[in-house]
């Protein structure tokens, strides 16, 4: 009797942990995989152009079910450091940067590097001693933007004797400001006609855009061109040469960049002369690259947008679609 239920108890020990190691060997429940992370430092909200930049890259990362970390820096490159080092901090996927300047950036993608987070440049690109520093770059070819407004300006001053020239630029160092000072100067510069009587900085900002131009014209009306840099301070300063007496589009030729809503109205009442466009509508092809990087994959160097040039020569011009920025 004793014996048997000795047997009886080894059987059901052997069940038992039969029962356990099954249980054991069963594999984990699967989580569903993480979605990347996304860390993006917007340099600031200094024009419509740059608000409508932001509000399509969130809308971007959300349709591509990225999740987003964003990071606005108010014109400030420490602030801009310091959200990289954040993004570092907390081991996002891949870092997006839309960079205030073109230099300073050194010390901190190369922390970016060593803690293996791919870095992708939106919209303005920077000077690095290791080129290895960022993936790649997307957004516009300034140098074309300026090229293109000093195309215009050839043509729309064919018969002029002389052209005086105010051109007022955005921010300092920044990589449209550069370039597009250089490209339009490269259309022009073997034709002594043109003139640059003051270049001057406006910041890509309308209140800027608008002190530069009452300063310049307390010294001088004999003004035949303005150039400016974005839309932004093109209606600061056209609010000033309306206040000067003066008709913005027919007594001055108005070439802008950019083409925000605001700018192409002007343009459509004969205010603006030429618009060259730079679209802030990039978000669909940042999450694309990101996901990209996220998965290990190369991506080109160099992804440009495609634009065009909006002018008083249009035919269609009322038919310009709503600019969305
Ligand atoms: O033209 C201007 C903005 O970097 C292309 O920055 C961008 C420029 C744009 O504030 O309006």
């Amino acid at each position: 009797m004793r014996r048997s239920i000795v047997i009886l108890l080894s059987v059901l020990l052997c069940l038992c942990l039969i029962i356990v190691l099954e249980s054991c060997a069963q594999k984990p429940v699967e989580s569903p995989p993480r979605k990347p992370i996304v860390g993006f430092s917007q340099l600031g909200s200094e024009s419509g152009w740059r608000v409508g930049n932001t509000r399509d890259i969130i809308a971007a990362a959300e349709r591509a079910d990225l999740q987003l970390m964003y990071l606005n820096a108010d014109q400030s490159q420490e602030n801009q450091i310091k959200a990289i080092r954040s993004f570092i901090a907390y081991q996002v996927d891949v870092i997006t940067l839309a960079p205030i300047v073109e230099d300073g950036w050194d010390t901190v993608l190369r922390e970016a590097k060593d803690a293996g987070i791919p870095l992708l440049l939106t919209d303005r690109a920077i000077s690095v001693s290791d080129e290895t520093l960022y993936a790649g770059f997307i957004g516009s070819d300034f140098l074309e933007e300026g090229r293109r407004a000093g195309r215009f300006l050839l043509e729309k001053t064919r018969d002029m004797k002389r052209v005086r020239i105010v051109e007022i630029s955005g921010t300092e160092n920044s990589t449209p400001a550069r370039e597009r000072a250089i490209g339009f100067r490269e259309v022009l510069d073997d034709d002594p006609r043109y003139e640059f009587i003051r270049s001057v900085n406006g910041d890509f900002l309308r209140s800027k855009g608008l002190e530069c131009m009452e300063n310049i014209l307390k010294e001088t009306t004999d003004i035949d061109v303005l150039y400016s840099h974005n839309d932004a301070m093109t209606l600061g300063a056209i609010e000033a040469i309306e206040a000067a007496g003066i008709a913005p589009g027919k007594d001055m030729i108005i070439i802008t960049v950019d083409g925000e809503q605001g700018a192409i109205d002007l343009l459509k009442q004969g205010k603006i002369n030429c618009v060259v466009e730079c679209t802030p509508i990039i978000g669909d092809t940042v999450m694309a690259l990101v996901k990209k990087l996220a998965a290990g994959e190369e991506i080109p160097r160099v992804t440009y947008s495609t634009e065009r040039v909006f002018t008083e020569w249009d035919e269609d011009l009322q038919s310009i679609p709503p600019r969305g920025y």
